[in-house]
């Protein structure tokens, strides 16, 4: 069979991508490298451009169309497989937002795969060969230990071409944050490949700078950080050398050994989920670890640093504890407590989580015209009924913070700040190269904003203390 695997890109996000980094699909290079010989299989990826997306399909005379998507790109998977429904291309979903929206995906697709599908992709290939494809598949938390979760590291998409290397070492969380859908889709065990296998993996990337999507490197036990540093061994003694970041909880601060194997492993970030200052947020959030370090934040930060390692502060606004000041607020504290790469992204309920039942069962979620609104899930935009602000109100801090990212000239600084902070020259070239695409996609999203807010905020005290917290990054 002649196979297209496509990742679909929200139309009101496009653009976005083509600013940062191209990041891989990894989820469709591991379905590429477990697809048998016999069939033939194309990436294509909206994240290089969608324009061609329909002519590629076209062109392409595929048997299967197997189409992944995250909540924000479910618009355009519909679009897509309204699409080839018409031109009676047979078509699949998979991926977070049909696991999350079963019944949802179903009305649009053939067919649907749930769950992570490393071990019944095979089978159904199989059963679209022979002309059995089934309405629904649910696959399984599969035994990584067997030799699953590795990817085609070559596979490029047919329509661009990645500019970073994706790898992933072990899946699952057991924070289980409230607004956040991994505990639930790879569980709470976090289930680790097996050593050898990663550093073959490793030594096959052609990329020279790596994102290890674990979505907890680190781990929270001594069982993880015993495992972790195992493997930090290994890619140091056997790994290409290769430059990478993660993400990580920050307790990972706590030990200095672990820290100090990850730089000699080439590691130079790692994203850190602060999410909030607030307290009660955290507690909203269930984000336990994070209220068990946060009296020692900045002793954690400066850890980090010591070790050489910058620290990717990721934080959520909008929760229920937050208002008007809550942007200009955290960007002060994330600034004092040396945080190298500041993302401030709009609390957003995703279905699969417990916060997206709860603010529907309280009627909270206002962009519910569904699955046209999937599109406005984008962290962006705020699509639900904040408690202490308005949404108008948030949207307006965020719109304004992304104006003055803009527009000042901040990363410069910033970076000197890192090299003074961790003294290693590719740490702080990882950190301005981020900081700079940011800059470059707060400078290509504003003049959009307008037309997507459909407002231009009034200069008023909060844009102020916005433009004031941005320019206290300029401060050494
Ligand atoms: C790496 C990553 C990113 C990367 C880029 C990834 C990319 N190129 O798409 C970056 C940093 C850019 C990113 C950005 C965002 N991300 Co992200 N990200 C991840 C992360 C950590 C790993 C993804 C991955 O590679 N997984 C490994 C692969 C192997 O797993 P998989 O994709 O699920 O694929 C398996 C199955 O789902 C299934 N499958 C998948 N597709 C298909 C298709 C078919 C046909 C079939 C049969 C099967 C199938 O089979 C695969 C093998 O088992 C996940 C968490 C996670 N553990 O998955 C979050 C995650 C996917 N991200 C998430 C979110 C919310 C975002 C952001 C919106 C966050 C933000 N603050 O801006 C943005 C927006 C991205 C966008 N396109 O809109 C959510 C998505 C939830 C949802 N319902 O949408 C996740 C699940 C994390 C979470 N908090 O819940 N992300
Ligand atoms: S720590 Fe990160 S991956 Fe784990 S549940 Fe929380 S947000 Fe999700």
């Amino acid at each position: 069979m002649r196979i297209a695997l496509i990742n679909p890109v929200a139309r009101r996000t496009r653009g976005y991508h083509n600013c940062g980094s191209i990041t891989p699909q990894l989820g469709l290079q591991v379905l590429a490298r477990l697809t048998p010989d016999e069939h033939n299989v194309d990436i294509i990826d909206e994240a290089c451009g969608g324009d061609q997306t329909l002519n590629l399909l076209q062109n392409g005379r595929y048997d299967l169309v197997g189409i992944t998507a995250y909540t924000s790109g479910a618009t355009r998977a519909y679009e897509l497989s309204a699409w080839c429904r018409q031109h009676s291309l047979t078509c699949i979903m998979g991926g977070p937002h049909a696991w999350a929206r079963p019944d949802e995906a179903q009305e649009h697709f053939d067919s649907i795969a749930l769950g992570e599908c490393d071990e019944i992709w095979p089978a159904i290939l199989a059963d679209a060969a022979g002309g059995k494809l089934q309405r629904r598949y649910q696959g399984s938390h599969v035994d990584l230990q067997q030799g699953f979760g590795r990817a085609d590291q070559t596979r490029q998409p047919i329509n661009g071409m990645y500019e970073i290397g994706c790898i992933q070492t072990s899946r699952g969380c057991p924070v289980g944050c409230d607004y956040c859908s991994v505990t639930r889709f790879n569980g709470a065990e976090i289930r680790r490949r097996p050593i050898d296998d990663i550093i073959e993996e490793w030594n096959t990337t052609p990329d020279k700078f790596l994102f290890v999507v674990d979505d907890n490197f680190f781990g929270v036990g001594e069982k993880h950080a015993i495992w972790a540093k195992e493997m930090l061994t290994a890619i140091r003694q056997r790994g290409k050398k290769r430059l990478w970041f993660s993400q990580t909880t920050i307790n990972m601060g706590d030990d200095p050994e672990g820290l100090k194997l990850a730089y000699k492993a080439g590691c130079r970030g790692m994203l850190i989920g602060f999410e909030s200052f607030n307290f009660e947020n955290l507690l909203e959030c269930h984000k336990g670890i994070n209220r068990k370090y946060a009296d020692h934040y900045r002793r954690m930060v400066k850890a980090f640093h010591r070790a050489g390692i910058a620290v990717f502060g990721a934080f959520i606004v909008g929760l229920d504890g937050d208002d008007e000041n809550t942007v200009s607020h955290t960007i002060e504290q994330a600034v004092k407590l040396g945080i190298d790469i500041i993302q401030i992204t709009n609390m957003t309920p995703l279905p699969g989580t417990r916060q997206f039942d709860r603010y529907m069962a309280e009627n909270r979620i206002f962009a519910d015209n569904f699955p046209a609104d999937w599109e406005r899930f984008t962290f962006v935009e705020t699509v639900y009924h904040p408690r202490n602000i308005t949404a108008r109100q948030l949207d307006e801090s965020i719109y304004e913070l992304r104006q003055a990212a803009a527009t000042i000239n901040w990363p410069w600084k910033r970076s000197l700040r890192t090299f003074l902070h961790t003294r290693s020259l590719s740490t702080t070239l990882f950190v301005h190269n981020v900081n700079t695409q940011f800059a470059r996609l707060a400078r290509a999203i504003s003049p959009q904003d307008e037309a997507n807010f459909g407002f231009v905020p009034t200069l008023n005290s909060r844009t102020q203390r916005i433009h004031r917290a941005m320019r206290l990054r300029d401060n050494l």
